[in-house]
């Protein structure tokens, strides 16, 4: 272990196991927030030899695929489990070099036709079309019945108030939407039932309702609404505005009720005033009730959305506010389709909810902390749960940097007096751990096998590559009684969260089917313009637009040249005729920002000015044949 201890000027490997010297690591890995980052305990945690199943060897696949989101960067990674390889990059907010996401007409027809006019016209007023960054944060796939059905996964974007659907078969987004009267979407979850259904989106942020200049100086007039998409239409079917902020959300497997954590109840602005109350909530929704009133025509319209009134003061059947100790963070409904574990965040406990209490408190037979039947205490700074289906639940707790396993069913018998202890094991993570989710953990089909725990701190355990570290996502084994750390995996700003799917539920396409509607537009143009897209390579002039029609098959361009003039716009449609698995072709053209991908049977185009008198080649970017540095031609733009 001679480089682990060239690695760090204090080794931490050395120093476990010597307890005389645990004080003075502690002192020197905590940071200033949290002090001593929880390493104390298990010590012999880091030094697991890796068990044979985690190891995928060459040329195997894995048994799961985990969509993780990409924070910051604002896209969606694909990552195989076990062995924790990153398969695939999807563009979702972001502006991707590789693929031209936020560069072809496609993309950009899907980043730009969702938002409000007023962000439209926004936008315009810059010269752009869309946003390019974005900050996902919960991938959440489509259900069917409780489970995963391979359809959908969707995921926010708390930069930019946007939530996304990426198609399953493809693994590219095909639809993007702005929410209306709302601030920064956070919390995201899925209907389990009877499908989604529905995809619920937090506001985080309270703001004035309208937002357009009026009573900025009074945070206690603001709103915040809590959100309900159809994932089928992706249109707002309706929101819900609420007393406080919302954080985290989820929704039950009856298809009856969804919730919705909040920090923010005392409505504030700083962190002092957010603070301030020992107590938050849970707000929970009577998705019957707001169905019916929207039915009826109850809602308010605002910027085209129904929008009922489900604050405290108005009394209503839509929603119910369950008091929570401080700032409560995660909300993860268990498989066993009956809980609802809220995490405490700044309080050391995590609230149970039973489902079926709800129904007697909206009766108005019970009150609303009468729907709480465990409240086990977990450790410090406890952010979410997911769970394992044989009864245990596993907790991340940030300031402790543990994950912890606890049995549900004793920590309800402890709180109804039975002298139990549900905590099960805590093991050491690596550090400071937000999400954690576990195979299958968030359906019905939760199979125990693996936890990943996305620290947002690596610190040591990692080459230094500056001052930006990056994260650490551990894998854990928890198909045993005991919790087993088996992988560190480096990851880039930020991935938050995943969802580990198993492989049966995802069927992905090799090749394009030549009528997708991921390419419709290029179609429309293309009967415009008479051309067929299979058979021709043709240049179309119209005033100073130039269409540049052509197809591609390795390896070769169907077009070795084409002339435009300095100034023309020019849009450049290539058809890859290629049938064949993994022979996507790429379209750059050098000098002029312009790149993007063509996979097999697709037809994609994108849109610029020819301003540079002069021969510019384009090449394709995407290695596809032993002549694939010859598979190129010429753009001569006369001056
Ligand atoms: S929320 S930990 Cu979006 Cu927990 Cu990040
Ligand atoms: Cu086509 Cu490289």
């Amino acid at each position: 272990m001679a480089n682990d201890e060239e690695n760090c000027c204090v080794s931490r490997r050395a120093l476990l196991g010597n307890s005389t010297k645990i004080a003075t690591l502690a002192g020197l890995a905590g940071t200033a927030l949290v002090g001593a980052a929880g390493i104390v305990a298990s010590p012999a945690a880091a030094a697991e030899t890796p068990r044979n199943k985690a190891e995928v060897p060459p040329g195997q696949l894995d048994e799961y695929y985990g969509f993780w989101s990409g924070g910051q960067s604002g896209e969606v990674r694909i990552v195989g489990l076990p062995s924790m390889r990153e398969l695939m990059r999807i563009p979702v907010f972001n502006r991707c070099s590789a693929t031209g996401w936020g560069l072809t007409n496609e993309s950009l027809k899907i980043l730009s036709e969702g938002l409000m006019p007023e962000t439209q016209a926004s936008l315009a007023s810059r010269g752009r079309k869309t946003f390019d960054n974005g900050d996902t944060h919960h991938p959440r796939p489509s259900y069917t019945n409780g489970t995963y059905d391979g359809r959908y996964v969707y995921i926010n974007d708390k930069a930019n108030t946007r939530i996304a659907r990426i198609r399953c078969d493809i693994m590219k987004v095909d639809k993007i939407i702005e929410i209306p009267n709302a601030h920064a979407i956070h919390g995201l979850r899925n209907q389990r039932f009877p499908k989604t259904g529905y995809v619920f989106c937090n506001s985080e942020m309270r703001v004035p309702m309208p937002n357009h200049g009026q009573e900025m100086t009074e945070p206690k007039k603001y709103g915040c609404v809590f959100t309900a998409v159809d994932g089928e239409t992706m249109k707002v079917a309706w929101q819900v505005r609420v007393s406080g902020n919302l954080d985290n959300n989820d929704a039950d497997y009856e298809g009856k009720y969804a919730a919705a954590t909040c920090y923010n109840s005392e409505e504030g602005v700083t962190v002092a005033e957010m603070t301030a109350s020992p107590e938050d909530h849970c707000v929970v929704f009577n998705l019957k009730a707001i169905e019916e009133a929207i039915a009826a025509g109850k809602g308010t319209m605002m910027n085209g959305v129904p929008v009922l009134d489900g604050r405290k003061e108005a009394k209503s059947q839509f929603t119910r506010y369950i008091p929570i100790p401080n700032s409560p963070h995660g909300c993860n409904a268990a498989p066993d389709g009956k809980h609802l574990i809220i995490n405490g965040k700044l309080s050391p406990t995590v609230s149970i909810i039973e489902w079926a209490k709800l129904d007697e408190l909206f009766a108005g037979k019970i009150g609303e902390r009468d729907t709480i039947v465990g409240n086990p205490e977990i450790g410090l700074g406890p952010l979410h749960t997911t769970f394992d289906g044989r009864g245990n639940c596993y907790t991340s707790v940030f300031l402790d940097s543990q994950i912890v396993k606890w049995n549900l069913e004793d920590a309800i018998k402890q709180h109804k007096g039975e002298k139990v202890n549900p905590i099960r094991q805590k093991i050491d993570v690596h550090y400071q751990v937000g999400h954690t989710n576990a195979s299958m953990g968030e359906t019905k089909e939760a199979d125990g096998k693996w936890l990943v725990a996305l620290c947002k701190f690596s610190k040591d355990r990692f080459l230094n590559v500056g001052p930006l570290k990056p994260e650490n996502d551990q894998l854990i084994d928890i198909s045993g009684d005991e919790m087993k750390l088996v992988h560190d995996g480096p990851a880039f700003s930020e991935p938050h969260d995943c969802t580990i799917v198993h492989r049966s539920k995802i069927k992905p396409l090799d090749i394009y089917s030549r009528n997708d509607p991921m390419f419709a537009n290029v179609r429309e143009m293309a009967a415009k313009d008479g051309v067929n897209l299979e058979t021709d390579n043709k240049v179309i002039r119209d005033g100073n637009k130039v269409r540049v029609y052509m197809t591609s098959v390795a390896p070769a361009f169907g077009l070795t040249d084409f002339t435009v003039k300095k100034g023309d716009e020019v849009t450049v449609s290539v058809t890859n005729l290629d049938n064949v698995s993994d022979l996507t072709h790429g379209f750059t053209v050098v000098g002029h920002g312009v790149a993007m991908e063509i996979g097999p049977q697709a037809s994609a185009s994108v849109t610029f000015t020819a301003d540079r008198a002069g021969v510019h080649y384009y090449y394709c970017q995407y290695f596809c044949h032993a002549l694939h540095m010859e598979m190129q031609g010429r753009m001569l733009v006369e001056a």
